[in-house]
């Protein structure tokens, strides 16, 4: 049996998108899970959930072997889930790219940092697709999640997988699927976040949002894989960039000596046309602080300027360095400069409850403050230890830190720590977070 799409681009009866669609519709779909980091190992265990063949590849070996072990190193995914699949041969992990071969269907699920010149790094992505091209047989499914500027699968992935002869829509199926992973959310997960898919032909869409739908809640079809790609940018520009004017009310409410948590806190009492953000000490996560300049660079090479976008990272990239001159002045209201105070930095993963550093602002914060010849400790029940640039550093037992830092300040709000303990025994302290709200004490400053 034709789908109806299949009919009217008059596809011929036997061919590999009825074959995939069986595979599909019978569970007997093999698939490959690209990039087993905080995207693709969950993406991969809610695929064996749903009780398809699912293996995991990744170039780090250790990865592999910790995950064929039957444990997780991504906090939002037990070792239970991973041990349970693997147990049951439903989930497994190899380092060898060659297994493509016998997959229908691969997920790329990569890292897409910028580069040391603050441009697009689609290096991985690149390298994950040569892998793909080099096994590629007709009736696979080729789906892309990484974060990227709109263009990317079908400029940059597309000539690269019909290079043999093979043809996107007839013999193997395309398509952009936006990860929408937010570390640490305790309600939304990979079944229940509505998940957005663009195919470079209708086809390639229908293929992927068959399989998609065994394995998410709600499938979000859209017209085109850039479609796709720029709903993610969308998003996530929506939000650095009303982060970035939340970070900037707090500048502007700290010259006119207004409480800015009071305000947004009023603000959201709005009961529609407003949604809360809240000013913070800069912006962290693999994410926020990135995808953004994605999209500002593919408009640059369209000679269009993204303005709000590169405001706001300015705004968002500025932030520590407030911080900073914040602890600067608390030092000073106890006559102590910065240079040879202790600084005591609550919190250093780039956002409460998670162990994740990446783009931290604490650690720019760390460094402005050695800069400034502080001497700096931390305290982060998630982070035992960090080591970055010429800095490492042991998280440091809460009570000690706060008897012996001059000034303290929270960077990162973990719901674990005991914030009127901070009040009581720091000589002054810094809240970047409004954590502690609700605690009236003349030693806390507020950002
Ligand atoms: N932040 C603020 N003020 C806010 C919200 C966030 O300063 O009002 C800061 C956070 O502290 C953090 C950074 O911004 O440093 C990013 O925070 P985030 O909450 O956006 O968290 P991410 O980057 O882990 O995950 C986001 C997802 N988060 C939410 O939707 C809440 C989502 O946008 C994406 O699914 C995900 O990025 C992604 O992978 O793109």
């Amino acid at each position: 049996m034709l789908s109806e799409t299949a009919r009217a681009e008059g596809q011929t009866l036997i061919n590999p998108m009825n074959e995939l669609l069986k595979k599909i519709a019978e569970k007997r779909v093999q698939a490959g899970v690209i990039g087993m980091g905080y995207v693709g190992l969950p993406l991969a265990v809610e695929i064996a959930n749903a009780g398809i063949q699912v293996v995991g590849i990744d170039l780090d070996g250790s990865k592999v072997e910790r995950i064929n072990a039957g444990t997780s190193y991504i906090p939002d995914v037990t070792s239970e889930a991973v041990n349970k699949h693997v147990a049951a041969k439903r989930l497994r992990a190899v380092t060898d790219f060659r297994v493509i071969r016998e997959l229908d269907a691969i997920i790329i699920c990569v890292p897409t940092p910028l580069g040391k010149t603050k441009d697009p790094d689609l290096s991985m992505v690149v390298s994950a697709v040569d892998r793909i091209a080099e096994n590629q047989r007709p009736g696979q499914l080729i789906v892309l999640e990484s974060t990227t500027y709109p263009g990317t699968t079908e400029e940059l992935m597309l000539p690269k997988l019909e290079e043999k002869g093979l043809k996107a829509g007839r013999d193997f199926f395309l398509a952009f699927s936006p990860e929408r992973v937010d570390p640490g959310n305790p309600s939304f997960h990979i079944f229940n976040t509505p998940k957005v898919i663009g195919g470079v032909t209708p086809l390639c869409l229908e293929v992927a949002a068959k399989l998609y739908s065994n394995f998410i809640q709600k499938v979000v079809p859209v017209s085109s894989s850039q479609a796709a790609e720029m709903v993610k940018l969308l998003e996530n520009t929506f939000r650095s960039v009303n982060i970035g004017l939340v970070n900037e009310m707090a500048l502007m409410c700290d010259r006119l000596k207004v409480d800015v948590w009071e305000v947004i806190e009023a603000a959201a009492t709005k009961p529609f046309g407003f949604m809360p953000f809240q000013p913070g000490p800069g912006l962290g996560g693999h994410c926020i602080p990135i995808d953004p300049l994605y999209l500002s660079w593919k408009l640059k090479t369209l000679n269009y300027r993204a303005r709000f976008i590169e405001l706001a990272s300015e705004i968002n990239a500025d932030m520590p360095h407030y911080v900073v001159n914040k602890v600067n002045d608390a030092l000073n209201s106890f006559s102590k400069s910065v240079k040879n105070s202790k600084v005591l930095i609550l919190g250093v993963s780039y956002k409460k409850d998670i162990d994740d550093l990446r783009e931290s602002p604490a650690l720019d914060v760390i460094q402005l403050l050695k800069q400034r010849g502080a001497k700096v400790m931390y305290h982060d029940p998630y982070v035992p230890e960090i080591e970055f640039e010429h800095t490492h550093l042991r998280s440091m037992p809460l009570d000690q830190g706060l008897a012996e830092a001059d000034c303290v300040v929270i960077v990162t709000n973990h719901s674990n720590i005991d914030y009127p303990k901070v009040e009581r025994l720091a000589k002054v302290v810094l809240d970047t977070r409004n954590a502690m709200r609700g605690i009236k004490s003349s030693k806390v400053i507020k950002l």
